[in-house]
């Protein structure tokens, strides 16, 4: 459930993207941030290691505005996707309203996405929660890569892989060109406005 501020008539609506290691997710959230720099007051925070791996988490606060006379504040959180973090993958779903979940589109990367998949249904039993019930968006990322002849997976088989049960909205993107980054965005903060309106009721 959102934090619910009824004195300050706030809601603070917190959205993990996450996915596989490399397979984008940190992307996604410096598109958003350089494209809505006018509108984001704070810094994007930031923790990588060496390289381009994140340590931690990355984080990216900003306003939407009024929704029935609430100050709607939205969080947008990645995780670290590589397998040896998961200390801290478990720690930035504690009280997720909504998931993106980023899938690599690389044929090279099709076991990781399904064990991803697998790792966040069982961080999510760690808090007694059910994938089903929370709002999800899933993206298949890095489509441009095809341009330059790298095999990637077919939508047929990244959906009957990762969304056949699950059966959430998803979107072909490239968080690198801001292909679909934000419908991406748009899609899962308005599905997760509308789970915490009905919670509300
Ligand atoms: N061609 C292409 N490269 C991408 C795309 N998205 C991300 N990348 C590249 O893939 C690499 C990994 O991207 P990140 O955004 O750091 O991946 P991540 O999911 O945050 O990885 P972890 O922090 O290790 O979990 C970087 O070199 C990105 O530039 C994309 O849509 N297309
Ligand atoms: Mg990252």
């Amino acid at each position: 459930m959102a934090f619910v501020n009824l004195k300050k008539k706030e809601v603070q609506v917190k959205i993990v993207y996450y996915g596989p290691g490399r397979g984008g997710k940190t992307t996604n959230l410096e598109y958003i941030y350089k494209k809505f720099n006018d509108r984001i007051q704070t810094e994007m925070v930031t923790v990588k290691t060496q390289g381009d791996r994140t340590l931690f988490f990355d984080f990216l606060p900003f306003e939407i505005g009024k929704i029935g006379g609430y100050d709607v504040k939205i969080q947008l959180y990645t995780v670290p996707g590589q397998v040896k973090y998961n200390a801290t993958r478990r720690l930035v779903l504690r009280g997720v309203d909504g998931i993106v979940f980023v899938a690599d589109s690389m044929a090279v990367r099709r076991e990781k996405n399904i064990l991803s998949v697998k790792n966040l249904k069982e961080n999510l039993a760690g808090y007694k929660k059910d994938l089903l019930d929370i709002p999800l968006v899933m993206q298949y990322n890095k489509i441009d890569l095809s341009e330059q002849g790298i095999s990637l997976l077919p939508i047929e088989v990244l959906e009957k892989d990762l969304n056949q049960e699950l059966r959430a909205p998803s979107f072909e993107a490239s968080a690198l060109q801001g292909t679909n980054v934000v419908a991406t965005m748009k899609k899962i903060i308005m599905m997760t406005m509308t789970s915490i309106q009905n919670e509300l009721k």
